[in-house]
């Protein structure tokens, strides 16, 4: 199945202190991200790159990083959602996981719209579930799935028309959580698969339940991939990389399973800082892994249903 794919750059970088994720969208273009879709039959239409609503706003706490322009930039990547999604999948080319406050609340009001509940896949060591005053470092990329969610402490940032429950909400490759994420989460139904659960579980399982969940709701998926989800040995190029992460057959294999469901929606590609590049093979992998995620294939595969069984 082809797909209208649309690229939107977002060179963001205000979502914590050390800059480098604003050379992101371009270090894409440069990897070849469009010719590697196209070449798998879609119709890709790159956007050009956004630019943040000039925005003045006080943080609600000193050590808050870049408030006022990161309300601007959640404006500006919420208008692209409602623009380019009705037409298509959009592809949020980062810059730093902070764009997601704008992809995930923007998708999630189209999919409100299309009468498809929003599941969201979280790929990443974090769970990105602080508020800007649960946050000890202020870097608001460390908060969006706690905005998407609903969770207080965001005023001066756009209004939800539909937070996201947590039991529409899926993260994997987890293995540095903040204390105030981890009591937040825990008392909730978010699906939560940590290394652990990968080391013990596999991808496969576990994953699958997860896209069963979606695909029994009628839901659509908003895919959120951050660089540091895998393992620093493989991708470099991040500035807060975790020890410990997933593998690239790891990777591919969550995205096929994915692709294979055909229940994508959307997706962010988050947090590269090709400052910290070794020769492009980062942005290189993301790449490659977006390229499984729409289609590319070794041979093709008996199609599971995601009970399990194979058909
Ligand atoms: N939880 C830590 C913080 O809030 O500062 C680290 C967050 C890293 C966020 C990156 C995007 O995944
Ligand atoms: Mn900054
Ligand atoms: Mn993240
Ligand atoms: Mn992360």
């Amino acid at each position: 199945m082809t797909h209208d794919i649309h690229l939107i750059g977002i060179p963001m970088d205000s979502g914590k202190r050390r800059r480098g994720c604003l050379m992101g969208p371009d270090a894409y273009r440069t990897a070849g991200l469009a010719e590697a879709l196209s070449g798998l039959g879609h119709a890709v239409t790159d956007h050009g790159n956004l630019a943040p609503d000039p925005v003045e706003a006080a943080p609600p706490a000193p050590h808050v990083h870049a408030w006022a322009e990161t309300i601007g930039w959640t404006r500006a990547i919420r208008r692209a959602a409602e623009g380019t999604a009705p037409a298509g999948i959009p592809v949020f080319m980062g810059g730093d996981h902070a764009l997601s406050l704008g992809s995930v609340t923007g998708m999630a009001a189209v999919a409100d719209a299309e009468g498809a509940p929003l599941f969201v896949l979280w790929i990443d060591a974090h769970t990105d579930f602080h508020t800007p005053l649960t946050s000890d470092s202020g870097n608001l990329h460390g908060t969006p799935m706690g905005y998407a969610a609903g969770r207080e402490g965001f005023d001066g940032f756009p209004d939800l028309a539909a937070p996201i429950p947590l039991e529409r909400v899926g993260m994997i490759g987890l293995r540095s959580v903040d204390p105030p994420e981890r009591e937040a989460l825990e008392a909730g139904q978010a699906w939560l698969a940590d290394m652990r659960a990968i080391d013990e579980d596999g991808i496969r399982a576990p994953l699958a339940a997860f896209l069963d969940r979606v695909a029994e709701a009628g839901g659509r998926l908003h895919v959120s991939l951050d660089v540091d989800f895998l393992d620093p040995s493989v991708a470099p190029a991040v500035g807060t990389t975790v020890p410990g992460g997933g593998t690239v057959r790891e990777g591919h294999l969550i995205m096929e399973m994915i692709s294979d469901s055909g229940l994508l929606r959307s997706l962010d590609l988050v947090e590269l800082n090709p400052f910290l590049d070794e020769r492009g093979r980062t942005a290189s992998l993301m790449v490659d892994l977006a390229a499984s995620l729409f289609g590319r294939r070794v041979f093709d595969r008996p199609t599971r249903s995601y009970t399990g069984r194979t058909q």
